[in-house]
């Protein structure tokens, strides 16, 4: 199964409709906050269903859960924006929870940083679709999940 996955789009429609226009054959999005209309937007300019949480930005937001879990080809992914588990310093309780919740892959946004890290719990940050702290290119990924196989992820850069 192949998903798109976007994070901290920061308002920018641009940001979205770029991101959509170099996913090809993407089943499933998911969007790591920050902001969540933007997961709204997206969702309504494709067919494929959008997962999204909650960001610091979107505090407070009562339609969108700060965490969700999302099983996708095979795989069960924690989604969460980051914010509420350190990841501007590490990710190692994101990891603890992925694992205390069944989960094989864990996906964040928050740091605009990309972030491709394989292990027990796969860890998945898209960086930022708007506005990145990495380097000049806002970027998102996509990833090709079968079940059994390790994730083949791939952070595709846009022009700015
Ligand atoms: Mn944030």
């Amino acid at each position: 199964m192949r998903i798109g996955i976007i994070s901290d789009t920061h308002g920018s429609m641009e940001a979205v409709e770029k991101a959509l226009g170099a996913a090809q054959g993407v089943e499933m999005w998911l969007h790591a906050g920050d902001c969540t209309p933007d997961a709204g937007y997206l969702s309504s300019m494709t067919d494929a269903p959008v997962f999204a949480v909650a960001g610091n930005c979107d505090w407070p937001n009562a339609d969108v859960p700060d965490e969700r879990m999302v099983e996708a080809g095979g795989h069960r992914i924690i989604l969460v924006h980051g914010h509420l588990y350190g990841v501007r310093y590490e990710t190692d309780l994101l990891k603890q929870a992925a694992a205390s919740k069944g989960a094989d892959i864990a996906v964040y946004g928050h740091t605009h940083i990309a972030d491709i890290t394989p292990g027990e719990i796969f860890v998945l940050n898209p960086g930022s679709a708007a506005r990145p702290r990495d380097e000049m290119r806002p970027s998102f990924m996509i990833a090709e999940l079968e079940p059994g196989q390790v994730p083949s992820v791939e952070l595709i850069r846009m022009h700015p």
